[in-house]
């Protein structure tokens, strides 16, 4: 935890994106984040962004500037441009619409493929599990193959309600862990090495 708070000041603000097919929740993740209370939404066509200040958690205070890519089909060729050298990605799954978790899987592997994203932390929201057919966290992870993903990436997977909030602090908090983590190595490996890639600080 020491080592948490004392990294805290080195960050001006966190660049995150959150992607997910369409209807995940995305957007209302956004805005309950935001808000604090639930926001009814409308598809996204193209994109939200929001500067937020966590105001829960370990992260409490930490600042985020959130970007939240439309995830309908015609949309998706967006989120290589925006996902790019990101402090984290947020991947948002509907816990019940099983007949897409295959076409979410092969999305969300694409993403994490693309160069500059690989080691990027990703938090994974099994969203929706208010509804009584969600499947449990360890299926979509299943499902997901998220143990297949590039050995680089870290992640974690959060159950979460977006519409009343539950499980979005526990997720930051997990998804600010694994940012510092990874500021931590990638200051390590300058150390030794001197080299970075561009996007790495
Ligand atoms: P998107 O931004 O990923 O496309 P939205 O998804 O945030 O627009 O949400 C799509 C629909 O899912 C919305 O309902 C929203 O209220 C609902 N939703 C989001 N999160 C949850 C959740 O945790 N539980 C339940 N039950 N519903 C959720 P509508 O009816 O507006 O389409
Ligand atoms: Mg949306």
């Amino acid at each position: 935890m020491g080592n948490i708070s004392s990294n805290i000041s080195a960050f001006q603000s966190l660049h995150i994106v959150m992607l997910g097919l369409d209807s995940a929740g995305k957007t209302t993740v956004l805005y309950r984040l935001k808000f604090n209370e639930f926001v009814n939404t409308v598809p996204t066509i193209g994109f939200n962004t929001e500067k937020i200040k966590l105001s829960n958690g370990t992260a409490k205070g930490i600042s985020c500037h959130f970007w939240d890519v439309g995830g309908q089909e015609k949309l998706r060729p967006l989120w290589k441009s925006y996902s790019r050298c990101t402090d984290g990605i947020i991947y948002v799954v509907d816990s019940v619409d099983v007949d897409r978790l295959e076409e979410a899987k092969t999305e969300l592997h694409k993403v994490t493929k693309f160069a500059e994203n690989q080691g990027t932390p990703l938090l994974v929201i099994a969203n929706k599990q208010d509804l009584p057919k969600s499947l449990p966290v360890a299926e979509i992870e299943k499902q997901l193959a998220l143990h297949e993903l590039i050995p680089a990436t870290t992640y974690h997977v959060q159950p979460a309600c977006a519409i009343i909030g539950e499980g979005l602090t526990e997720g930051m908090d997990k998804l600010y862990e694994m940012i510092l983590k990874r500021r931590k190595s990638l200051k390590q490996k300058k150390k030794r090495t001197g080299d970075l890639r561009s996007c790495e600080v």
